[in-house]
């Protein structure tokens, strides 16, 4: 199940989704078992941005029938308390660490990816263009000019993997899946959350302090596997998959799509060993040689 990417030679394929799994509390919770059982080959961290941020009005989550809607907006330490307090810890667990990073301009991911990247605890950084840019008010992984002028800041900044994380919030994300090959980025992470909205029935309002929010869940798995397909048709780059996966059967969907790579990332809250199931699920459907698999093998010799 080894497979190489952003960098990085990974013992599995199967990966958290930022912010789905807190490594840190899961330590204090499960103690040493976490590590001797560790689920994901590489751990993903929660999206850091320069300054510390408080996150967006409660309420923050919404169930619905086959997912959750959230609008967390993006709470973190800063990046100075990141580097202090969390790396450290997460140095410390049994996988490579990918930070995931984000800045509302283009000087703000120079700098994230300078500071981070210097650490020699980073294996790789995940970039999260789910961000406006402040400046020209667009979302940059909306707009394939917005990523290409990106990438044209960080890419010379570091030798280490550059994983984009793209946002389904666009008309095209074959167009931004190939501005980010183009200005070199080593991977892609796909997808972040649907925008998505709830309404509250004792008010007739949303419900979401924030009003709206980002889908996931099995909700967006189907077009989740759609967007991968495409990026992976679209951009010669490894991608991890990602969006409802909460079975090695989903994974290998996701795989058979064309992702050499998978991400747990809801299923995480429901289940905090889903991680490990689907690990283990995956390679026992690797290994039984069924056509699903066979298809899947052609997805990670792709990579
Ligand atoms: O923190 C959030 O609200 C958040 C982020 Br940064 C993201 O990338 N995706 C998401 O669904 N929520």
């Amino acid at each position: 199940m080894r497979v190489e990417l952003a960098g990085m030679s990974l013992a599995h394929p199967v990966l958290n989704g930022s912010g789905t799994f807190d490594a840190i509390a899961a330590l204090r919770t499960f103690g040493p078992a976490l590590h001797e059982d560790f689920p994901f080959s590489a751990f993903v961290s929660k999206t850091i941005t320069p300054e510390p941020r408080g996150g967006n009005a409660p309420p923050r989550l919404w169930e619905t029938p086959a997912g959750m809607i959230n609008s967390i907006g993006l709470p973190n330490k800063g990046l100075m308390g990141f580097l202090e307090h969390d790396l450290p810890e997460l140095a410390r667990l049994p996988a490579p660490l990918v930070v995931s990073v984000a800045g509302f301009s283009h000087d703000e991911f120079a700098r994230m990816v300078d500071e981070v990247a210097a650490r020699p605890e980073v294996a790789a950084l995940e970039l999260n263009v789910s961000c406006p840019n402040v400046k020209s008010g667009c979302v940059m992984g909306s707009d394939p000019s917005e990523m290409a002028a990106l990438m044209n800041v960080v890419r010379p900044r570091t030798t280490k993997g550059l994983i984009v994380k793209l946002t389904p919030n666009v008309g095209d994300v074959g167009v931004v899946a190939a501005a980010a090959a183009a200005g070199g980025a080593d991977a892609l992470s796909l997808i972040n959350t649907l925008r998505a909205m709830a309404i509250d029935p004792s008010t007739g309002r949303p419900w979401l302090g924030a009003e709206r929010g980002g889908l996931s869940g099995p909700a967006i798995r189907a077009v989740a596997i759609e967007m991968v397909h495409e990026c992976v048709s679209r951009a010669a780059l490894p991608v991890v998959g990602m969006g409802g996966i909460g079975s090695g059967r989903d994974a290998l969907d996701f795989i058979a799509a064309g992702a050499a790579c998978v991400a747990v990332g809801t299923e995480n809250f429901r289940d905090p060993a889903a991680g490990n199931r689907v690990r283990d699920e995956l390679g026992a459907l690797l290994a039984n040689g069924s056509a699903h698999a066979a298809g899947a093998r052609v997805g990670l010799l792709h990579a």
